[in-house]
């Protein structure tokens, strides 16, 4: 009797839209930065804070904040984002939120690893903040991109993001550190989030910034629930039909703490659970603390998606 020919494997999804789009952003002095069309590049986060929500003061100095940049580099990030002033929210997690900082006070953590590591790596770097002032000196420093979560809330970095025509991060909050907890009421949270960054999107070219440098971000965590996070986390192609590549940054956020019971700094496994889902679903950078096992995570995700066409 002749075999039964073995069944067809059976593809019950589409193929995620970050394997369908991909984009190529210029970085200043000629280089290019490839996103889209494979698994999303690893962004690891260098905070030279003393209070962010869950590494604050452990890089301040420094030696142990290069140090940790090139631990991070030799882990496998595809690029890196120094932020010298925490962006910890107030709210029930963290109480009063993180202290504002001078632009002088935030330059003078800032500058001296940017430099020390411009100096000794062509690895991609950006710089988390929302002031001109910083970016402008951080640019001249030799920084690649700004990622600013206050999507251009200071026109002073429009302008100097517009001048070193470098990409942008632009991410998707409301209100101020202080009091955004209070702005975390949606009736459709994916569909106002969406049109909150398709608005930002529209700003950019009155600023004199190439659209096509942007990057989006939904804000994880920033003047969002629990709820609102996962269900943006879980319509994430709703906001890849915008155009841009997407960055998602969950690593070590509340809301996991909130369903599982750890504290940040033992948040890994839900973290990469997160990051899972968002390389799934369009995200082209994920932003994380713990490099190492998210390039691991990714590798083994990346060849499963990719031995059905073995
Ligand atoms: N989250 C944080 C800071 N910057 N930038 C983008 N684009 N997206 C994010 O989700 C995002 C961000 C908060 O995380 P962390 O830097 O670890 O904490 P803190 O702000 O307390 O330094």
């Amino acid at each position: 009797m002749k075999a039964a020919a073995p069944a067809p494997l059976v593809h019950s999804e589409a193929p995620a839209p970050a394997a369908s789009h991909s984009w190529r952003l210029a970085l200043p002095r000629g280089r290019r930065l490839a996103l889209g069309g494979g698994r999303p590049l690893v962004m690891g986060v260098l905070n030279l804070t003393p209070d962010s929500f869950s590494d604050g003061g452990w890089f301040l100095d420094p030696e142990p904040a290069v140090a940790h940049a090139r631990a991070m580099l030799a882990s496998g990030a595809d690029l890196l984002d120094l932020g010298a002033e925490s962006t910890r929210p107030a709210g029930k997690t963290y109480g009063a939120g993180a202290a504002t900082v001078s632009a002088d006070e935030e330059l003078a953590r800032l500058l001296p690893v940017l430099e020390g590591l411009r100096g000794e790596t062509d690895a991609v770097l950006s710089v988390d903040t929302r002031k001109g002032a910083v970016a402008r000196a951080a640019l001249a420093a030799g920084a690649d991109l700004i990622n600013d979560v206050s999507a251009l809330g200071d026109p002073e970095l429009a302008a100097a993001v517009a001048a070193a025509g470098c990409p942008v991060v632009l991410m998707h909050s409301r209100g101020d550190l202080a009091d955004m907890h209070l702005h975390a009421r949606y009736d459709d949270v994916v569909a106002e989030v969406r049109a909150e960054l398709a608005a930002a999107l529209a700003r950019v070219e009155a600023a004199g910034i190439d659209p096509a440098q942007v990057v989006l971000d939904p804000g994880i965590g920033f003047a969002k629930t629990r709820m609102h996070n996962l269900a943006l986390l879980r319509r994430l192609d709703a906001l890849a039909t915008l155009g841009r590549p997407l960055l998602v940054g969950a690593s070590r956020k509340s809301f996991i703490g909130e369903l599982t019971g750890a504290p940040p700094a033992e948040r890994l496994a839900g973290s990469l659970a997160a990051v899972g889902w968002a390389a799934r679903h369009g995200a082209a950078i994920v932003r994380v603390h713990d490099v190492e096992a998210t390039v691991q995570f990714l590798a083994v995700d990346a060849a499963i998606a990719a031995a059905d066409r073995a």
